[in-house]
C-alpha cells in the first residue's frame, strides 16, 4: 500500500489504512495522514471493468464538468493526480487510484425515510441535470450493450436452450413469465433507435450507497461511483433507482408475499429526481419513465434467470438457487409496476 500511496503527494503522511464502504465491486480503503487529511484509495475491479483507462477517462471528463458548475469542492467526486500527473498507478494488472474523501458526508445502505430516498432522487436528477450539455458520445461505453434490454433477452434464450445445469426444468414459469414479456424488452431502444429518445450521460448504478449525503442536513453532496457512467437514457437511471428502492422487499427475499411496489417511494423519488432534472428531459423522456423502472427490473430479472441457468457466474450467491430467488423477486415487481401503472404514469405526470 505503501508503494502505491508513494506515487501520490499527500497532504501529511500516511498513517492509517483499512478496507472501507459496504461496495461489492472495488476494494475500497480508507487512508489517513499526519495532517490529517483524508483519502479514498481503490483498487479498480478490472476483471469486470477490463478497460480500465477508458473508465478513468470516463471519470475526468465528467468530474471536470461538473466541477465547472460546482463551487464547493464537496459537490464534486475529486480525483488525485499522481506526482508524475496521472489519475491511476498500475502495478502489473491492477489499477489504483485516489479520491479526496468527502468530508462530513454519510452514505446509506438503504433509505431510513422516504426523505431519504427522495434526496437521492435530487442526487441523481442533479447528476443528470449538470451532465445535460455534455456531449455522451464522448464517453467510453465501458460495459457495452448493458442496457440493451433485447440483447439481455437473446442471452437468455440462449441460456433456456442450452440449459447447460438442467435447471430450466426448476424454473419453468419464471422462464414463462420472462418470455410473455420479451415483446416489450425492445421499447426504449426501439425510441433510441428511432432517434426519438436522445442519448445522455447516464451512471447505471443508482443506488441509494453511491450518494454521499451532508451528515448534518442529510441533504445531497454528490453522487460517487462512477465507472459504470456511459451514454444512456435518463430513465436507465431512473428506472434502476425505483427496482432497487421502491421495492418494499430485498431483492433476494424469498417470501413473494412481502414483494411490492411502494407508490410512496415512487412517488418521493420521482418528485426529487424532475424537480433537478425535470426542465432538462424532453417530454417523451418523461412520459417514458415508468417504462425505465418496468425495463430495468425485467432486465436485471432476466439477468438473474440467465445466471441461474448457466451456473451463477456473474452475481455472487451465498445459498443454492440464490438467483432465481431474485429473479422470482424482480418479475414480482415487474407484475406489481404492471398492476400500478396508471398510478405510476399520473405521479410522472404530476411532478414532470
Ligand atoms: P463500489 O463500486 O465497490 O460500490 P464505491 O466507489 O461505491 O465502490 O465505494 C464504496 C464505498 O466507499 C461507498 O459506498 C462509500 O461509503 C465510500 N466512498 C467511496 N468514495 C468515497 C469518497 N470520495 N468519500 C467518502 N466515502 C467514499
Ligand atoms: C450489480 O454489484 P452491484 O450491486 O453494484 C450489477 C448491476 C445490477 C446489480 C443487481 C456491473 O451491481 O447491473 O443491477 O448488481 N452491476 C454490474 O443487484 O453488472
Ligand atoms: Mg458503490
Amino acid at each position: 500500500m505503501n508503494e502505491i500511496l508513494s506515487h501520490y503527494a499527500l497532504d501529511g503522511r500516511p498513517i492509517h489504512w483499512a478496507r472501507y464502504g459496504s461496495g461489492h465491486i472495488n476494494e475500497t480503503y480508507l487512508v489517513v495522514t499526519t495532517r490529517p487529511h483524508l483519502y479514498i484509495l481503490q483498487r479498480i475491479n478490472t476483471r469486470i471493468f477490463p478497460d480500465a483507462e477508458g473508465l478513468m477517462r470516463n471519470i475526468v471528463l465528467v468530474t471536470e464538468h461538473i466541477r465547472q458548475k460546482e463551487s464547493d469542492p464537496r459537490r464534486v467526486l475529486t480525483l488525485v493526480r499522481t506526482r508524475e500527473g496521472s489519475w491511476f498507478v498500475r502495478r502489473g494488472e491492477e489499477i489504483w487510484r485516489l479520491y479526496e474523501f468527502v468530508t462530513g458526508s454519510i452514505c446509506l445502505d438503504q433509505a431510513e425515510t422516504l426523505e431519504d430516498f427522495r434526496q437521492s432522487g435530487v442526487a441523481f436528477g442533479q447528476f443528470q441535470r449538470q451532465l445535460a450539455d455534455f456531449p455522451a458520445d464522448r464517453l467510453t461505453e465501458v460495459l457495452p450493450g448493458f442496457h440493451d434490454t433485447p440483447r439481455r433477452y437473446e442471452n437468455l434464450r440462449r441460456a433456456i436452450e442450452a440449459d447447460a445445469m438442467g435447471r430450466a426444468k426448476t424454473a419453468q414459469a419464471e422462464i414463462e413469465g420472462y418470455l410473455e414479456r420479451a415483446e416489450s424488452a425492445g421499447k426504449l431502444t426501439g425510441l433510441l433507435e428511432e432517434g426519438a429518445l436522445p442519448l445522455r450521460v447516464t451512471h447505471n448504478d443508482t443506488k441509494l450507497n453511491n450518494v454521499m449525503l451532508d451528515e448534518g442536513s442529510r441533504q445531497p453532496l454528490c453522487v460517487i461511483d462512477l465507472d459504470t457512467v456511459m451514454p444512456g437514457l435518463a430513465a436507465y437511471d431512473f428506472g434502476d433507482s425505483i427496482r432497487f428502492g421502491a421495492s418494499t422487499a430485498a431483492e433476494d427475499e424469498t417470501d413473494l408475499s412481502q414483494v411490492r411496489l411502494s407508490l410512496p417511494h415512487f412517488r418521493a423519488f420521482t418528485q426529487g429526481f424532475l424537480s433537478m432534472c425535470g426542465a432538462s428531459l424532453t417530454l417523451l423522456e418523461k412520459q417514458t419513465l415508468p417504462d425505465g423502472a418496468r425495463l430495468m427490473t425485467l432486465e436485471c430479472g432476466a439477468r438473474f434467470l440467465t445466471d441461474y441457468l448457466e451456473g451463477d457466474h456473474y452475481f455472487h450467491t451465498a445459498r443454492p438457487g440464490h438467483n432465481l430467488d431474485r429473479a422470482r423477486t424482480q418479475l414480482k415487481l415487474v407484475r406489481e409496476m404492471e398492476a400500478h401503472w396508471e398510478e405510476m404514469a399520473e405521479i410522472v405526470g404530476e411532478y414532470g
